[in-house]
Formats: C-alpha cells, sequence, structure tokens
C-alpha cells in the first residue's frame, strides 16, 4: 500500500546519497550485536519497550521528550530490549533515534522499521541496531527468506510480525529468531490479544515467541505467558507518559 510504495521511493533516494560502500565504512557496522531472542529467554518479565512520538491510528503520543532519556529510563527499569521507531512519514521517527539510543544504552535495539530491501538492513547495522523487523503482511515468503538470510548475514537478530494464519504459515522459516504476533490489525487499527492467544499453537517451539502492541496491563501478560510467549512488545502505554521508564518498571519483577 502506500507506506510501502513510500519506502521504495525513500530507499532508492538514500542509496543515491549514501551508497552502500559507504554504511559499511561507519564505526558501528563492525560493532559486535547483541540478541534480543536470548534475552527474552533469559528474561522472567520480556519486555521491548518501545519509543514511538506518534503513530496513525493515535496521532501524538508523545512529542517532548528525548530519544536518550527514554532509553536509559528503560535500561534502568530492567526491560529487555527497546525498539525504535525509524519512519518519519507515519511514526516520527528516524535513523538518528536510533543512533542516539544506541549512544545510550548497551542493550538489545530494534529498528522498528518497514523493510522491503537489503540496504535498509546495512542501515540498520550502521546506525547501531541489533535486532530488525520483517512483516509478513507486506512481503512475499521469498522477499522473507532473502532478506532474513542477509540479516543474519550480518549477526541481525530477525522479528517476524505476523496478524492470521496465513501469514504465519508461509513465514516458517530457520533464519528467523523470533516470530511476533501483532495484535492490532494494520487495517482496521482494532487491537485484541486474543490473536496471539489463538496463533500461538502454531508457532513452533524453536522460536521465541513474542506478542505485539495494545498491551497494558501486568494481567495481560501473565495471562499471554501461558499460551508461550516470552516477549512483549509494548509502545504506546509507557510513551504516553511522562517518565516511560517509571511506567514499565511496575511491568518488570
Ligand atoms: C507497539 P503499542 O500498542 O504498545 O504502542 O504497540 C508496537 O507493537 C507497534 O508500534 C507496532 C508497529 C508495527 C508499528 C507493531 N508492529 C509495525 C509500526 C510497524
Amino acid at each position: 500500500d502506500k507506506i510501502i510504495a513510500d519506502k521504495h521511493k525513500e530507499v532508492h533516494l538514500k542509496k543515491s546519497v549514501i551508497p552502500v560502500s559507504q554504511l559499511e565504512k561507519s564505526a558501528l557496522f563492525e560493532r559486535q550485536t547483541n540478541s534480543l531472542a536470548l534475552a527474552l529467554k533469559k528474561s522472567k518479565a520480556g519486555i521491548i519497550a518501545e519509543h514511538k512520538r506518534r503513530s496513525p491510528s493515535k496521532s501524538v503520543i508523545n512529542q517532548s521528550l528525548n530519544v536518550e532519556d527514554v532509553a536509559r529510563g528503560y535500561e534502568d527499569a530492567g526491560v529487555s530490549g527497546m525498539s525504535v521507531l525509524t519512519d518519519g512519514k507515519y511514526f516520527g521517527g528516524s535513523l538518528d533515534d536510533l543512533l542516539f539510543a544506541r549512544a545510550s544504552v548497551k542493550m538489545p535495539i530494534l529498528r522498528k522499521e518497514f523493510i522491503i530491501d537489503e540496504y535498509q538492513l546495512l542501515e540498520a547495522k550502521a546506525y547501531g541496531a541489533d535486532v530488525i523487523l520483517l512483516i509478513a503482511a507486506v512481503l512475499e515468503r521469498a522477499q522473507i527468506k532473502k532478506l532474513s538470510e542477509f540479516a543474519k548475514g550480518l549477526k541481525l537478530d530477525v522479528l517476524l510480525e505476523v496478524h492470521n494464519e496465513a501469514e504465519l504459515e508461509k513465514s516458517i522459516m530457520p533464519s528467523l529468531d523470533m516470530l511476533g504476533v501483532n495484535n492490532r490489525n494494520l487495517k482496521t487499527f482494532e487491537v485484541s490479544t486474543d490473536i496471539s492467544k489463538s496463533l500461538s499453537e502454531r508457532i513452533p517451539d524453536d522460536f521465541v515467541k513474542v506478542s505485539e502492541s495494545g498491551i497494558s496491563s501486568v494481567e495481560a501478560i501473565k495471562d499471554l505467558k501461558t499460551y508461550g510467549y516470552q516477549g512483549f512488545l509494548i509502545g504506546e502505554k509507557f510513551m504516553k507518559t511522562d517518565s516511560p521508564g517509571k511506567s514499565a518498571e511496575e511491568f518488570i519483577k
């Protein structure tokens, strides 16, 4: 759809301004990445906390905080990893947000982006990400395979996002580390953790299960854990407060 068409344009333009050879020369390109899948397996709480200024469904969430403070707040709270939106047009994020988050914390960082091209994976690496997101709703199986294998070659973890059975069935492959179920229907913006519950038994045990979006209580997480979920991606609940790190604290125990 529209977002993906915009991404193709964006990537095409950027390739001509910052060539691959330059990304590969950046200092962070040599950095040893940190596995989020491993961090989630070791953690009891399993929180992945997101930096999100605005979204198409909610418009403004928080425009006044500085990403470095948000990142440090999350790390101090003891979350397992952080997600940083890098899309500018729809989410008000940027690759600079990723860079500043990286400079502020040691924990695994996910580049939250609509990935359609290997170039974006090289960017993720050059700007300090440890993990990338692939969205099954906008990618064909062959693309998921190509992009995930390329990411693994860069030592990046791969989180594959689905929101129905068909997307899950077409996506299962060994080059994925984590399977995320998005509780938000990207077309209607409707949110329900029932989607995570109903898809859980179809996710093979070799993948870390992550439940994404619309999670706002410790009780919801307790419930999702009984379905085998080990990771919980939370944005709005934390970002709509003045201190996202503080609000993450009650979710860590
Ligand atoms: C966070 P929430 O409801 O806690 O703010 O959701 C995260 O799951 C959501 O931002 C998200 C997302 C995405 C954003 C999930 N998948 C794909 C952009 C693109």
